[in-house]
Formats: structure tokens, C-alpha cells, sequence
């Protein structure tokens, strides 16, 4: 089997969520880092950007459509067709949180996102969770709802909203026990530091 290839820039970025879907289902992969796409590299890019994944079968671009991909190869996108959709409503939640949160440029934006959107998105994901035994989103395993929730969660706590996640104890169990998942946290430990 072709080693797989994700190529993007040296953050976690738009990478993240396939880099550790990869890490979490044990694929080794080349983690091609770039710092600019080179012109000869640009010209052949599905859409011009970044991130691509190459497994030899695919070349592939789009964030979310990479990780949906990975995630389906290697039965990590749930159980069942039912499952399935579930995990992508999950993976949506995650983005409708990243979202605003980027978009939060002023205070009162700022402010919003901290009082009412962040807590309103917590409040659900705590509920689910609890639901279905505090450690997965789907079902009774690991999926990729997981790892795109624990990625959101991991850039809002190393940017300011630390206390707000605090305040959700299922939620914070749920990020540490991922974290402690023995890939994940031999991944966490090597991983380049980067601004975003
Ligand atoms: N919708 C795309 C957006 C990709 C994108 O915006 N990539 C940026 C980096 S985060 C990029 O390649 N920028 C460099 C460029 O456009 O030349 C995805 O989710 O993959």
C-alpha cells in the first residue's frame, strides 16, 4: 500500500483534522509541511490550495472531504449509514463553532462568541456526551466527529476560552481522555508548535 501524503503549510490549520484522524486509526503518512506552495506544486492543486492528499489511489483537496475520505477508509466515520450521518452532524457542530469564532474580530463579537455561542455549542456537545457514556459523540466508538470536536476545542482553549470549556466537565473529560489515547499523545508530544 502507497504511504499516504498530506501536504500543507506548518500549522495545524486545515491539516489538523486529517493528520489526526491519520495518527488515531495508526496510518503512517508523509506530513509534508510547506511554507509557501511552490509554483510547479500550485499549478497542478485541484483548487489551487491547500491541503492535498495523495494515497495513490486519490488526489485529493478540501479539508473536510480529505478527512470525510480518510475517515471512510479506514472505518472511522461511524458504524453504519445512520452513524455515519451523525458523525458528519458533529463534524458540522465543530464548524459552526470555528466559524464564528474566527469571525469574532471586535469585542462585541468577542463577547457573543464567549456568552452565547460558545456556551450554547458546549451546552450540546456536554449533553450528547453524557448521553452516550461521556467518551465518543457517535455511537460506541472513536469517529472522526470526535476528532474534529477535539480539535475545535483544542484551538478555542489555547486561545482564550479555557474557562469557558472548563465550566463543561463532561466535555473536558471527554478532550483529556482523547488526548491520553497512547497515538494521540505520542502525536501531541512531537508535534510542531505553530501560530494556527
Ligand atoms: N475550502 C478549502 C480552503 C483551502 C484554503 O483556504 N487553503 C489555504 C490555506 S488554509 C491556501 O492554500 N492558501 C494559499 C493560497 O490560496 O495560495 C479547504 O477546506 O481545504
Amino acid at each position: 500500500m502507497t504511504k499516504p501524503t498530506l501536504t500543507y503549510f506548518n500549522g495545524r490549520g486545515l491539516g489538523e483534522v486529517t493528520r489526526l484522524i491519520l495518527t488515531f486509526v495508526n496510518v503512517e503518512f508523509n506530513d509534508v509541511r510547506v511554507d509557501k506552495i511552490p509554483d510547479e506544486l500550485k499549478a497542478t492543486l485541484p483548487f489551487g490550495q491547500l491541503p492535498l492528499f495523495e494515497d495513490g489511489i486519490v488526489r485529493l483537496a478540501q479539508s473536510s472531504s480529505i478527512a470525510r475520505y480518510v475517515a471512510n477508509k479506514h472505518n472511522f466515520a461511524g458504524a453504519n449509514a445512520a452513524e455515519k450521518a451523525l458523525a458528519d452532524s458533529f463534524v458540522d457542530s465543530a464548524s459552526d463553532v470555528i466559524t464564528p469564532y474566527r469571525n469574532a474580530t471586535d469585542d462585541a463579537k468577542k463577547e457573543k462568541f464567549r456568552t452565547e455561542t460558545l456556551p450554547k455549542f458546549l451546552a450540546i456537545w456536554e449533553k450528547t456526551l453524557t448521553a452516550n457514556g461521556g467518551k465518543h459523540f457517535v455511537g460506541a466508538n472513536y469517529t472522526w466527529a470526535d476528532v474534529a470536536i477535539y480539535n475545535a476545542l483544542y484551538v478555542l482553549s489555547i486561545n482564550g476560552y479555557e474557562d469557558v470549556i472548563k465550566s463543561h466537565t463532561t466535555v473536558q473529560g471527554f478532550s483529556a481522555a482523547f488526548e491520553a489515547v497512547p497515538q494521540i499523545a505520542a502525536y501531541l508530544k512531537v508535534r510542531p508548535a505553530s501560530q494556527f
